[in-house]
């Protein structure tokens, strides 16, 4: 039994956190095991990764040993996590994951897509999200919900310029493959994100269900 792998994605602020609970609670409640995880993290060690990737420190982070971080963290979380939570055919809903990458790394960083494709191969062999929500909204609107919590990590610091080029990259993935990426306006007010959600929530019961 395989079960199915949901990933959550866009920039910050977008809502995939909130969000990501809601579907949990709308799956949950018609009886199936959903396992919500995160990236980077998702294990104790990814989860000291994830804090060597989001702490801002005096020496500058190469942009490859970045990419390096990422999927280390990914290969033990998929190897402890979700790796064995579809074996037994739960549903794994991920905040953030691969696509991340291709937007962060990829787009923001300038870092060679093919680069980025051969790690992901050599980390996840054939393993792709069956669903990717994508919670897409202008860059000012998620960079002022985020600076609302307070302090900023070393990705928030970023300039307008980075996060124009992760938005950009997110969208061009979802263009690209339509039948696995689910766009919604993040912008809107909440109760109608989760409306849109509702919506794909049959689809989702059936292919859970098998
Ligand atoms: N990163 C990377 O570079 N490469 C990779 O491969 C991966 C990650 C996997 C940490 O991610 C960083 O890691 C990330 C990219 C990098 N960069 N940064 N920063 P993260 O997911 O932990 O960080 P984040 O994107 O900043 O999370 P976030 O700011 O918490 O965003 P969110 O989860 O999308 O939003 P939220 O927490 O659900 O909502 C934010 C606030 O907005 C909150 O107060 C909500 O109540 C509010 N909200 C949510 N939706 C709405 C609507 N619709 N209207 C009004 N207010 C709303």
């Amino acid at each position: 039994m395989t079960g199915l792998f949901i990933t959550l994605e866009g920039p910050e602020g977008a809502g995939k956190s909130t969000n990501r609970d809601y579907l949990a609670e709308r799956l949950r409640s018609e009886g199936i095991e959903v396992v919500l995880t995160r990236e980077p993290g998702g294990t104790p060690l990814a989860e000291r990764i994830r804090e060597v990737l989001l702490a801002p420190g005096e020496e500058q982070m190469n942009p490859d040993t970045e990419l390096l971080l990422v999927f280390a963290a990914r290969a033990q979380h998929l190897a402890e996590v979700i790796r064995p939570a579809l074996a037994r055919g739960a549903v794994v809903i991920c905040d953030r994951f691969t696509d991340s990458t291709y937007a962060y790394q990829g787009g923001g960083r300038g870092l060679s897509l093919e680069r980025i494709a051969t790690l992901e191969t050599f980390v996840q062999g054939n393993l792709r999200p069956d669903l990717t929500l994508v919670f897409d909204l202008p860059v000012e609107v998620g960079l002022a919900r985020a600076s609302a919590r307070g302090r900023l990590d070393r990705f928030e610091l970023e300039g307008q310029a980075f996060f124009d080029a992760v938005r950009t990259a997110f969208l061009k993935r979802a263009a690209a493959e339509p039948a696995r990426y689910y766009l919604l306006d993040a912008a809107q007010p909440l109760a109608q994100v989760q409306h849109a959600i509702d919506a794909l929530l049959p689809t989702l019961l059936e292919r859970a269900r098998g």
